[in-house]
Order: structure tokens, then sequence, then C-alpha cells
């Protein structure tokens, strides 16, 4: 084989035309590209659980699609340059005067990051406005106590009336704004509501306030996210939303 030129396995058995580097870069691209779309369309046709998880799933995809097509973007052309400019008989010198500096490429890549950091710096502070703003008259407060190895819940319901201490779950029902307040009689732990998104540390000495309003009804799984001793992993409970 001549030196300098290269073959894929396809192209040796002739079974299609050799495709340039930056072609075949961009039809990679557009795969890619296609199958994002793809997974983006199928979350985003799933239901919000929660209005934070809504909010939380919405910014991930805001980050995550363009973040994957820029990470593809240079893969593709540090591929397309490390082809082209590779150093083979002919081509093993530089130019006499090396080019060092570009002023309208480095504006350029100095206001496009910006802009982006400023576009996801908005998303995430409308993100956590949802997440984090403790609604001042919630339908239920919900005590939740943390304990090596298990969870307990004091509720007060809208008519005031109380149920509690419960072990390992608690009832809401749909559409009611819930509040929680964790508290830890021992070590740290984390309350997790994983198909919320909603993790938050339940640590003694300090009473940390979270919320959520259910807007599907189902069982959802409470974990412990914070490694707590050796009973750690039993440290589960559940969360009914129930519809009427
Ligand atoms: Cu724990």
């Amino acid at each position: 084989m001549k030196y300098g030129k290269t073959t894929n396995a396809l192209e040796a058995i002739g079974f299609r035309q050799p495709m340039s580097g930056l072609r075949r870069s961009s039809v990679l691209t557009a795969v890619l590209l296609g199958i994002l779309n793809f997974v983006a369309g199928k979350a985003q046709a799933q239901p919000a659980l929660t209005p934070g998880q809504g909010a939380t799933e919405q910014l991930f995809y805001l980050v995550l699609v363009p973040a994957v097509a820029i990470g593809v973007l240079v893969m593709a052309l540090v591929a397309y340059a490390v082809r082209k400019f590779r150093v083979r008989p002919g081509h093993t010198t530089g130019p006499a005067v090396a080019k060092t500096h570009d002023r309208k490429l480095e504006t350029a890549w100095t206001i496009i990051p910006a802009i982006i950091l400023v576009v996801v710096g908005v998303a995430a502070f409308q993100t956590l406005v949802i997440t984090d703003t403790i609604p001042q008259n919630p339908d239920v407060t919900v005590i939740v106590t943390a304990r090596q190895w298990s969870w307990s819940f004091n509720v007060t319901y809208p008519n005031g009336s109380y149920s509690g201490p419960q072990s390992g779950a608690f009832t809401v029902k749909l559409g009611q704004v819930v509040k929680l307040l964790f508290e830890s009689v021992d070590v740290a732990h984390s309350f997790s509501v994983s198909a919320y998104g909603l993790k938050i540390d339940v640590i003694p000495g300090h009473v940390n306030q979270y919320w959520f309003k259910a807007l599907v009804a189902g069982n959802y799984e409470i974990h412990c996210a914070e490694f707590c001793g050796l009973n750690h992993y039993s440290m589960v409970a559940t969360l009914h939303v129930s519809s009427a």
C-alpha cells in the first residue's frame, strides 16, 4: 500500500467510494443529532411528575443537546485536522511565517461561549425559582425524620388532621402542595425521591425545607442518598400519591 493513503475495511473490499474525513464527520454529527432529538422528544412526551421535576428535566435537555452537538463538532474538527494536516511526504513543513493571532476568530470564540453561559445561567436561575421557592401556605406539611436506618413521617393534612409518626410510607393526594421539613436524630442522611429529581440533605442540628406538588398518581420510592452506616441500603420508604 502506498504510504499516506488510508483505507478502511469497507473501502478495501470495494463496498463503497471513499468518503472525505469532513463529510464522514458531518454524517456522524447528523446521525448523533437525530438520536438526541429522538431521546429529547421521548423525554418531553412524559408528563412532569412535579413542577420541579419538569423544570429540572427541561434544563437538563436545554444543556445536554447543545453540549453534545458542540462536543461532536469539536471532535469532528479535530479528526478532520488530524487527517488533513498529518505529516506525510511533501507535507512535512509548516508555513514560513506561522499565523499566531486572529482578532475575528478570538472575538468569536470569546463572545459565543459568553452568550451560551448567559443563556444557561438565566435558564438555571429560572429553574431554581421553581424548585427552591418553598410555598408559604402548603396543603400538607410533612416532618420527615431520619434515623439509622429508617424514615418516619409526621403529616399535617389540610383540615388540620394529623397523622404520625408513620414509618416507611406516607400518602398525599394528587395536586396537593406538600412542604417537607427534614430532621435527623443521629448522623447525616439524604432524602431522595429519584423519580422527582428531588434530593435534600437531612442533617442533625438543622432543619432543611423543600417542597413538591404531585402531578401524577402512583407510588414513588424514597431512598437515603448519603452513606449513613452499615444498613444504609435498607433505608427505603414509599410516597403514595392517591388520585382521590
Ligand atoms: Cu441514611
